[in-house]
């Protein structure tokens, strides 16, 4: 068979294992080394020391597996790009698009599976490596080589029908395909003279068109930052329990009807119905089975009860000083100490009494700095 048919036949084996859209391209070393090396150089990949290792391999995916020389891209929707907004009332009101439902590693990677046991199974000559997410690979750009979409001026890959809220994946194969044409030559037809991503981010995480810097990035700190908040990102979380969509909501492209998304993305109708403030008092028992197969684990129990704590601080709903009162009591020192941070935000003469009790008996040095520095706020 020849390249350009074969390449026809593995993009409907990727459509018939359920993927929305799947592009070919080259495997090449990558064109956008420069602004990668800029973006290490500048620190804006924050706390991500993952991004600036295994850089050999992120700039020419070649070396992840001897002989590939093409690459399967595949696009997945999470998000119906038309759909609005269904506000629950609980925390999932709180968290990004992406990780209402089912984590998409496990979703795509069964899929990628799949597909390449397909493959091997036609073309028993051939080696495959499939990514999800996790591996050294600029998926945007080898997915835009291969016209799955172009880069928006948010530096979310984007497509004239579907929008941006799709997830990517890709297969290495030491196969000979002919790609497909890149995706990237329209960048400029499809953001034009917009910016509205670049206003509307509100802590000015998109400095320029196509950089994002994850210390202003809300998404970063609540999903990847480990640890205690630093002062200064607990206020630009604002209500982000975990990722955070502004830059794509306020996206026109996500305004076109586009591909329907996998029912395992929906919205958890268990994590549905918890508050921010029984995230809080959640158990580690009561968590394993409540998260078991969402996205939400990367933040691991303290970190999402740290930011549930931040957020309570920062909207000032109904009930916040009781729920973070209770979290003055946790067995966790940070989400103590985040809780404390939060009373200090909503003032009040009740928020300063719990935060003197809670002084009294607090053993961790840490926690009691963030009591003593709420109390002098207040
Ligand atoms: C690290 C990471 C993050 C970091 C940093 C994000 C970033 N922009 O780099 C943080 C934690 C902030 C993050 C957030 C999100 N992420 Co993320 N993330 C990644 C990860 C693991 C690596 C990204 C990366 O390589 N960054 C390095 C920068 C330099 O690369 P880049 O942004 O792709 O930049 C390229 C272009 O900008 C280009 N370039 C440079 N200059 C120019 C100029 C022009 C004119 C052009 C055209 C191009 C161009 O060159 C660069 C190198 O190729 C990828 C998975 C993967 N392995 O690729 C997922 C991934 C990018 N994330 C994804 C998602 C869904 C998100 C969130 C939407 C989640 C959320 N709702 O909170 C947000 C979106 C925030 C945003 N606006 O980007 C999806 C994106 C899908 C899509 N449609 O684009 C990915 C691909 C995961 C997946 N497998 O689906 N993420
Ligand atoms: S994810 Fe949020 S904080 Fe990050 S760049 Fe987009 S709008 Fe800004
Ligand atoms: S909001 Fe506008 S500038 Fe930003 S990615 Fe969408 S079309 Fe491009």
């Amino acid at each position: 068979m020849d390249s350009g048919r074969t390449a026809t036949l593995l993009k409907s084996w990727a459509v018939e294992e359920g993927f929305d859209r799947a592009g070919v391209a080259r495997l090449v070393p990558s064109e956008h080394a420069e602004p990668f090396r800029d973006w290490i150089g500048r620190g804006d990949h924050a706390g991500m020391g993952y991004m600036a290792g295994r850089e050999a391999e992120r700039l020419d995916p070649t070396r992840l597996l001897e002989r590939a020389s093409s690459v399967l891209c595949v696009a997945l929707q999470y998000h119906p790009p038309q759909a609005g907004e269904v506000r629950s009332g609980g925390m999932l009101d709180h968290v990004a698009r992406y990780a209402r439902g089912r984590d998409y590693h496990d979703t795509m990677r069964r899929r990628l599976e799949r597909l390449a046991e397909r493959i091997h199974a036609e073309l028993p000559e051939v080696r495959t490596r499939a990514y999800v997410d996790t591996g050294p690979v600029l998926e945007r750009e080898l997915a835009a080589r291969a016209g799955i979409g172009s880069f928006g001026k948010n530096t979310n890959l984007l497509h004239p029908e579907a929008g941006s809220w799709f997830f990517l994946g890709e297969v290495l194969l030491t196969l000979e395909l002919d790609p497909d044409e890149p995706a990237e030559t329209p960048v400029a037809e499809l953001c034009g003279s917009c910016s509205r991503c670049l206003e509307a981010c509100p802590t000015g995480a998109l400095p320029a068109p196509y950089r994002l810097d994850a210390n202003r990035c809300i998404s970063y700190w609540t999903i990847e930052h480990r640890g205690w908040l630093p002062v200064e990102a607990r206020g630009m979380v604002a209500d982000w329990l975990f990722g955070c969509d502004i830059c794509q909501e306020v996206c026109p492209l996500n305004d076109a009807p586009g591909p329907t998304a996998p029912a395992e993305f929906a919205p958890d109708s268990g994590r549905s119905s918890l508050s921010l403030g029984e995230l809080l008092e959640l158990d580690r028992d009561a968590y394993v089975e409540l998260f078991r197969g969402s996205p939400m684990k990367r933040a691991k129990l303290e970190g999402l009860q740290r930011n549930a704590a931040v957020v309570l601080g920062n909207i000032a709903g109904p009930g916040a000083v009781s729920a973070l009162a209770r979290a003055l009591e946790s067995p966790v020192p940070m989400v103590r100490g985040h809780a404390a941070w939060s009373l200090g935000e909503l003032g009040g003469d009740r928020a300063e009494g719990l935060l003197s009790r809670a002084l009294e008996h607090e053993t961790d040095e840490r926690a009691r700095n963030e009591m003593e520095s709420a109390l002098a706020r207040l």
